[in-house]
This record gives C-alpha cells, structure tokens and sequence, in this order.
C-alpha cells in the first residue's frame, strides 16, 4: 500500500535540541525517520535556528528629572534588565554626559545632565535608557537694602541713596546689575519711592 505525503509527514520524529547559546540562538536538529511496510528506512534530518530578535527591557529606569542649580546630583539607581531569552543580560552604564560649560555663559549654572544604560542580550539585541536631569536656575535673586527702609527728609536736605546688595543663588552676587529707579526730590515735598530691581543673568 502506498503512503500518501500527508501521512508520511505524519510519522514520528526526534529533536536535538540545543540550549541557547552565547550567541543568542537556539539550534534543532529534527530527524524524520520513515520505514515502510517492508522494513525499508529513510532519515531525513532538519535544521530549525530559533534566533532571538527581540531587545532586552531596562527595569528601574529613572524618569527625567528637574533640580536646582544648588541641589546635589542624584545618585543613580541600580538598573537591571530582563529579557525574553537570554537569563543575564548585561547592563552598562550609566555613562554620564553634561551641557556644563566653564566659559562664564548661562550653561555654567544651567545645562542637562544625560545618563546612559544599555542593556544586551546575547543576540547583541539592545535597549537604551537615557534619562535627563536638568539643572536649572528655580529662584529669583535676593535684594538687601544698604541703608534704613524708611528716610525722613526736610526739605533742602542733602540725600544720597545708600543702595543694595542682590544675590542670587545660581550666579552670586549680581549687585551690579541692580536697576535703580529714584524719583527723589528733595526741593519738592511729598513721599517717594525707591525701587531697586534686578534679574538673575538668565531671566535678562
Ligand atoms: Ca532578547
Ligand atoms: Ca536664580
């Protein structure tokens, strides 16, 4: 009697099956035996790669985060990863890059801070994790009048303004930078008022 394909293909078959590799790959070997009523015997074998073709995925990531020029830089987390695959996949990093300049320009005091992971697998399938910590000027700067908040006048009298002092926490002291408006007139009565402005160098 004749077998037909469909039952042919029907017959039993064994695998080598490999473990996974260091190179991320699976390998069987599936031999087909087939042996007819008469005893006759064929073997066919068969190669099945199972490739993994999937990244790996970063767990403990840190998200992007906003500090103050003043605040301490973030101790970076322990990231692991997982992966579908591979048991151990290999995180690196975290390699540090920051926009700080040393120039006297703004990025002195403001810039990101971007902090690199990578995870692979064993298939060399990678997955990156960059989360960004900036740095930024968050308080305004602080005037200190020089002299009393009230002065008391006659007429005719002599007066000086006694100014102020600004600091501000990113750029320290800026008093240079004090706008001074002073409408005093010491020939025409009446109560005036002094004011003193300044901004930190990045809100100019
Ligand atoms: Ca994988
Ligand atoms: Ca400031």
């Amino acid at each position: 009697m004749k077998r037909t394909i469909a039952q042919l293909s029907l017959m039993p078959y064994t695998d080598d099956d490999q473990p996974w590799r260091m190179c991320g790959q699976r390998i069987i070997t599936r031999t087909w035996s087939l042996v007819d009523d008469c005893s006759n015997s064929l073997e066919q074998t068969q190669i099945i790669t199972v490739i993994d073709d999937i990244d790996p995925e970063l767990v403990g990531c840190p998200a992007d985060v906003t500090i103050a020029c003043n605040d301490p830089m973030p101790v970076p987390p322990v990231v692991t990863a997982t992966d579908n695959c591979d048991m151990s996949p290999v995180v690196s990093g975290p390699v540090s890059v920051s926009g700080q300049t040393n120039d006297g320009s703004c990025s002195d005091y403001t810039y990101d801070v971007t902090l690199t992971w990578t995870a692979t697998d064993a298939r060399r399938n990678t997955a990156p994790c960059a989360p960004v910590v900036s740095v930024q000027d968050l308080i305004i700067p602080v005037i200190t009048l020089t002299g009393p908040d009230t002065v008391d006048l006659c007429v005719g009298d002599s007066y000086s303004d006694m100014g102020a002092t600004a600091d501000d926490d990113c750029f320290g002291d800026i008093t240079a930078d004090i706008i001074v408006d002073n409408p005093v007139d010491v020939n025409t009565p009446g109560t005036y008022m002094v004011t003193y402005n300044v901004s930190d160098p990045l809100r100019k």
